[in-house]
């Protein structure tokens, strides 16, 4: 039997959409053995917001915050700001959606994305070059860490992203 090809779901958000830096995202990608299948310019619904980023990420993403410096007494009410300013911001302008498709392309994608905290993402990375934000200073400032890209985490996500973000027909095996 054939195997599936790997496929990963990339976001260009909101933040590097209105900073001109489209381009600069799409040649680190292209620069790898990943292929770019499919890609749209789109704007979440929020329906499709909580969805990308649904409840079962509360506690997590509380527990990042607090790990990267934050002070919060309780993770999930932390998690719960979190996921409200995400879904918020993911809505907040047009982002660039991609499928990528290629070997090991989850684990490829999340290395040249780097660490979510930009300011502790390595230097080569995508977001370790290409934005100075902090966690700590976005959670002081009540709002969403602004880190250039999405990618999923594992093959799993991937696939249930990708679902929610195309239809079958616009994704292009190459
Ligand atoms: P990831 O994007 O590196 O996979 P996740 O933990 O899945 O990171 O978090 C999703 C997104 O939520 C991050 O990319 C970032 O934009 C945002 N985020 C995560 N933790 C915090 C936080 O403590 N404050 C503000 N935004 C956060
Ligand atoms: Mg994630």
């Amino acid at each position: 039997m054939k195997m599936e090809k790997e496929r990963t779901l990339v976001l260009i958000k909101p933040d590097a959409v209105k900073r001109n830096i489209i381009g600069e995202v799409i040649k680190r990608i292209e620069d790898t053995d990943l292929k770019i299948v499919a890609m749209k310019m789109t704007k979440a619904s929020e329906e499709l917001a909580a969805q990308h980023y649904p409840d079962s990420m509360i506690k997590a993403l509380g527990e990042k915050g607090i790990e990267n410096g934050y002070e919060a007494a309780d993770p999930v009410e932390q998690g719960k700001k979190i996921i409200q300013w995400l879904r918020e911001y993911i809505t907040s302008g047009p982002v660039v959606a991609m499928v990528l498709q290629g070997e090991n392309a989850v684990k490829k994608m999340r290395q040249i994305s780097g660490y979510t905290d930009p300011c502790k993402a390595e230097p080569g990375t995508i977001r370790g070059d290409l934005s100075n934000d902090s966690i700590v200073v976005a959670n002081k400032e009540g709002r969403t860490v602004h880190n250039i890209v999405h990618a999923s985490e594992s093959i799993e996500e991937a696939e249930r992203e990708i679902a929610l973000w195309f239809k079958p027909e616009e994704i292009y095996d190459r």
